[in-house]
């Protein structure tokens, strides 16, 4: 028994280190910086998706550990279209690569995949990949991954309003009815709460067409980190941040 017991005291204090009061409950990230972390090794710019890929799982992890809820993260946006098409078409094919990897230790941790964003234009390969993972995730009832795939704030806004008018066309609906709330079940999101907390790395500090309507009580948080040099721990202060943000402020 003395020998064990060293070993139980450690595990105790690492479970400790976790404090759950006012966590955030759901966070966005936006990966910026990938192309530039590849830049300055001398690499090319898809060397940083792929390492930046990496990362993902890794934040996926610690995201289960610490019972975050759904994890929102802007994987390609609407914009991302003009880039050269080498590198379009080298990041259609990562979440292929990705599931390949990782949808084995997804499904172990019970966490649910799924996609906001313009679906139905993504090539064939690409769609059949995430229906896949969707599918095979679909029961878990631990973390959400969600992943923003060819997402566009305006342009889900913009989705939003078309159907509202079309519902109004259709009388299945009256324009006086709409409110915030009623509004909000047509967008994209329209299952999950709004974002307690956003990160986007890379010393950027710009929303870039994320989730617009979602965001506006969101805290924002900024940091250099680029997203391949992104880890737990920079994760958990993040996490933490936001928590005494929470306590400072006395909100719920
Ligand atoms: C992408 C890696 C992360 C940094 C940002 C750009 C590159 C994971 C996925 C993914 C998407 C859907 C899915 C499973 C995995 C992904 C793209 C880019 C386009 F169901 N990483 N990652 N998709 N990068």
């Amino acid at each position: 028994m003395s020998i064990r017991l060293p070993f139980f005291r450690k595990k105790r204090k690492k479970l400790e280190r976790i404090k759950h009061e006012n966590t955030p409950e759901h966070i966005a990230i936006i990966m910026d910086g990938n192309g530039r972390w590849a830049k300055k090794k001398g690499l090319p710019r898809i060397a940083g998706h792929k390492e930046g890929m990496t990362v993902v799982q890794k934040i996926v992890r610690s995201a289960v550990k610490y019972d975050i809820k759904i994890l929102t993260l802007f994987a390609f946006s609407t914009e991302n279209w003009k880039r050269p098409k080498p590198e379009v078409d080298f990041l259609m094919r990562l979440p292929k690569e990705f599931l390949h990897i990782y949808l084995p230790e997804m499904i172990e941790n019970n966490v649910r995949i799924d996609t906001i964003g313009d679906f139905d234009s993504l090539p064939p390969h690409t769609r059949k990949a995430i229906i896949h993972a969707k599918e095979q995730t679909k029961d878990n009832d631990g973390l959400l991954l969600n992943f923003a795939f060819n997402y566009g704030g305006r342009y889900d806004i913009m989705c939003a309003m078309k159907e509202i008018v079309r519902d109004v066309d259709e009388g299945k609906l009256t324009i006086d009815s709409v409110d915030e709330e009623s509004f909000a079940t047509y967008l994209n999101t329209k299952n999950i709460e709004d974002p307690d907390l956003l990160i986007r790395t890379s010393g950027e500090q710009r929303l870039s067409n994320f989730l617009l309507w979602q965001l506006a009580y969101t805290e924002l948080l900024f940091t250099d980190v680029l997203w391949p040099d992104y880890n737990e721990e920079l994760f958990g202060n993040a996490i933490t941040e936001y928590q005494n943000r929470k306590r400072r402020y006395g909100g719920v």
